[in-house]
């Protein structure tokens, strides 16, 4: 695909993500006013909204049709990431007061009200994707879908169906077995010293490999396989279908991540929006500390391409998506 339509498409996509986000956005009203104007200052302060635009690509590709039901679980999404991101930038947590290129949530409205927005952020999440379940009565392509009223009955079913997966998905990636799972490890790892067992040698690199596999493929990884197997869920793809964009949202969950790393110590700050060098002031191991900068940069291109290749597996439309997935290779934000 020639450069200046892939951003173009690029553009529109994420227009749309945002487009569809702010319409979700709850109303800053009523006595917990304060709180919810929290939430909408983070979820509006930009962001690349790749995971809402990785859920629409990967419906599209499997046969999806029609924004309603698939945006609020593209709204749905980018909530609960702008929630891992207020909390992760907690004085409890990473203790960063800048973020997507301003001040973070707890910066500006207190640590209390920080740890609300997050928790309020994580539930409306749920109360949006559920909202979806009400396109399946009003729709009108229900109505065009069969002749006789079992046939638009069995539609109906379906469609909630595919709507309980999907949350279920949602639910389990975001938590204990997803994302925060992969959190928690992180935040144990941290500190971890060689008189904390950690003794140097091959065994302890290995272990420690191990355990860093293990936070990016939960930390990030699994949020970024929820949005694209939501797709595919919504869109009526097929277990075997699912499988392969598990696999493949890994890779690009994995690729993302090192390359997150990477950043921390080559990127830019205004560029990224957020402080670089964390990690080195944190003493924390990441890919690079592991493998170098080198291997790093190898080994993102090795996933994100072997990614890319498994989209090609799927007969629907996926041209901008592998290219975006091979675009990432090279961000610098
Ligand atoms: C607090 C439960 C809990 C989880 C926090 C996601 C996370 C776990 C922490 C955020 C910090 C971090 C390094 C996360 C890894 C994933 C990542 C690189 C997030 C940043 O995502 P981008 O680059 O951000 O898509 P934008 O701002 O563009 O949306």
């Amino acid at each position: 695909m020639e450069t200046m339509k892939f951003d173009r498409e690029l553009e529109e996509a994420t227009a749309m993500a945002e487009r569809i986000l702010r319409s979700h956005l709850p109303a800053e009203e009523g006595e917990q006013k304060r709180v919810i104007e929290a939430m909408n200052y983070s979820l509006t302060a930009g962001g690349k909204r790749l995971r809402p635009v990785l859920l629409w690509e990967t419906f599209r590709m499997c046969g999806g049709t029609g924004e309603e039901i698939a945006g609020c679980f593209m709204a749905a999404i980018e909530m609960i990431h702008t929630y891992s991101l207020v909390h992760d930038d907690l004085p409890a947590m990473d203790n960063d007061r800048y973020r997507r290129g301003r001040e973070t949530t707890w910066y500006v409205y207190g640590e209390a009200m920080g740890i609300l927005a997050g928790d309020g952020l994580l539930n409306y999440a749920f109360e949006t994707a559920l909202k979806s379940a009400e396109y399946c009565f009003e729709n009108d392509d229900i109505a065009n879908c069969g002749d006789s009223d079992a046939e638009k009955f069995q539609e109906k079913l379906n469609r909630l169906q595919r709507i309980w997966h999907a949350l279920s998905v949602l639910a389990q990636k975001a938590g204990i077995h997803g994302m925060i799972g992969g959190q928690a490890v992180d935040i144990m790892a941290e500190g971890q010293t060689e008189a904390d067992g950690m003794n140097p040698g091959d065994a302890a690199e290995n272990e420690a490999e191990k355990q860093l596999m293990f936070i990016h493929e939960h930390k990030t990884a699994a949020l970024i396989q929820a949005a694209m197997m939501v797709g595919g869920i919504l869109a009526g793809a097929s277990e075997e279908q699912i499988s392969k964009i598990e696999k493949c949202a890994c890779n690009i969950g994995i690729a993302f991540q090192i390359q997150d790393d990477i950043l921390d110590v080559t990127g830019d700050s205004k560029e990224l929006g957020k402080a670089t060098g964390s990690d080195a002031l944190n003493q924390k191991q990441t890919y690079v500390t592991l493998k170098g900068l080198e291997q790093a940069g190898k080994d993102v291109e090795a996933l994100s391409r072997e990614a890319a290749d498994l989209l090609d597996e799927f007969e629907g439309e996926h041209e901008f998506l592998k290219e975006l997935i091979l675009h990432l290779i090279y961000r610098r934000k």
